[in-house]
């Protein structure tokens, strides 16, 4: 079974210590990631954190969600951050003081960020509904989830070849991956005028950098004083990258939008036709076949950006990707990202950017050993089972940590954190 390494008393344990994080997340319309460290609701966390809601509080994950798309913007896009107009301006950088939603014509009556993140809600409207089947909730978030995507399609294919651009790092997820420190380099720093919080609760040297940090604002600020508009982003904007797991996310997106069209008596096809098209061009644009792994790609140079990240991995998710494709992106997983040993670590361990406890730089984090699991579940079962196992072991031994070291499992980051709890909830049930 999933949990042989586990003993039973055990397991009963770490369900209900996921359920008390997820409790003590919750503030009645939605979840904050951790009480400490992210005080807001943020996009992604929102959408796995759904998915552990759903099995224990059907209600809650479909409010989750629903809470989330109140705050959708009128041209479709959802803001990778809604502000809790509760707290304090103080309690997180950058908060709503900075990002100024409300100057741009198309931001909806909450306070959130201008930027987005990989769009795995549909893929956990799916999962939510079949978890808790309720009919009604799908036809009320499909029609915003069709939004979100269509806000990728028409505002963010600058380069015209299928492919979805990011404009900031943060709309990665994945904020200081190695991938981003050849683009991120030709982006001129400006001296940080605010304080960072995120260094108040952890150690500096498990975060981002402080260089890292003054081109993050430094961008962020750029594409909210041009009104958060796309329409120039290729001559304008200094940071414009095609990413795998955003790429990825949206086209699973589109097999899930399928799914649920198909549930609520609409149509599939337009979206399983764009499923497929993606990953065609996927498969076209961003795989290295000497790598045996997706690559990102720099939209501004034209370049592939040769790094080893786990983000190149999550392309398993798409269910139409070739099985030759899978089969070598499931080598790599095994022979350079260790699946067989523990989680996979988001940046692969051989690598010279390689720093086991600093964030996205060699650490292990929950969320993308789950969308690697659910990329294996139909390909490889006794592959997805040893990640669950993995998962379980991992998170039974250092509790529900933001990201942990990948040979060690000491867990790094903040305690209590959402994603963390409930997709472990999710490999358990
Ligand atoms: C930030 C909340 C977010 C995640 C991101 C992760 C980090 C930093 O925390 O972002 O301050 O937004 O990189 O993936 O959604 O958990």
């Amino acid at each position: 079974s999933r949990t042989a390494t586990v003993a039973a008393p055990a397991i009963d344990d770490l369900r209900e210590a996921a359920v008390r994080v997820l409790s003590a997340n919750w503030t009645g319309t939605h979840s904050v990631p951790s009480r400490t460290l992210y005080p807001h609701q943020w996009s992604w966390d929102s959408a796995f954190i759904a998915i552990g809601l759903a099995g224990w509080a059907p209600e809650r994950a479909r409010r989750e969600l629903l809470t989330l798309f109140d705050a959708q913007w009128r041209d479709g896009r959802v803001p990778h951050i809604v502000f809790s107009p509760s707290v304090p301006e103080e309690a997180y950088f950058p908060g709503p003081a900075f990002w100024r939603s409300h100057e741009a014509p198309a931001a909806p009556r909450a306070a959130t960020s201008g930027i987005v993140q990989p769009p795995v809600h549909a893929l956990a409207a799916w999962r939510v509904h079949q978890l808790a089947p309720d009919r009604a909730f799908l036809r009320e978030i499909y029609p915003r989830l069709v939004a979100q995507q269509e806000y990728l399609r028409t505002h963010r294919r600058p380069a015209g070849d299928g492919l979805v651009a990011i404009v900031h790092p943060w709309e990665s997820g994945m904020d200081n991956s190695p991938a981003w420190d050849e683009p991120l380099a030709a982006v001129p720093a400006e001296p940080l005028r605010e304080r960072r919080r995120d260094i108040t609760h952890v150690a500096p040297d498990e975060r981002p950098t402080d260089l890292d940090y003054q081109r993050y604002v430094a961008l962020a600020t750029a594409y909210r004083d041009g009104g958060y508009r796309d329409d120039r982003l290729l001559d304008e904007h200094a940071f414009v990258v095609a990413d795998p797991l955003f790429n990825a996310a949206y086209g699973a997106a589109e097999a899930a939008l399928a799914d649920i069209a198909a549930e609520i008596g609409g149509d599939p096809c337009p979206h399983l036709e764009e499923a497929e098209a993606v990953t065609r061009t996927m498969v076209d644009r961003l795989f290295d076949p000497a790598r045996n792994l997706f690559l990102a790609r720099d939209l501004l140079t034209g370049k592939a950006l040769p790094v080893d990240s786990v983000a190149g991995l999550i392309p398993l998710i798409l269910p139409d990707l070739p099985g030759d494709i899978a089969d070598r992106l499931i080598d790599t997983a095994v022979t350079r990202f260790g699946i067989y040993a523990g989680l996979p670590p988001s940046y692969a361990p051989g690598g010279p950017a390689f720093e086991r406890a600093r964030y996205w730089r060699g650490p292990a984090w929950v969320n993308t050993a789950w969308l690697l699991w659910h990329g294996l579940r139909q390909r490889r079962a006794e592959l997805a089972t040893l990640l669950a196992e993995s998962i379980i072991r991992v998170t039974a031994t250092s509790g529900f940590r933001e990201y942990f070291d990948p040979f060690t499992w000491e867990g790094h980051g903040c305690h209590d954190f959402g994603w963390s709890a409930a997709l472990t909830l999710d490999v358990l049930d």
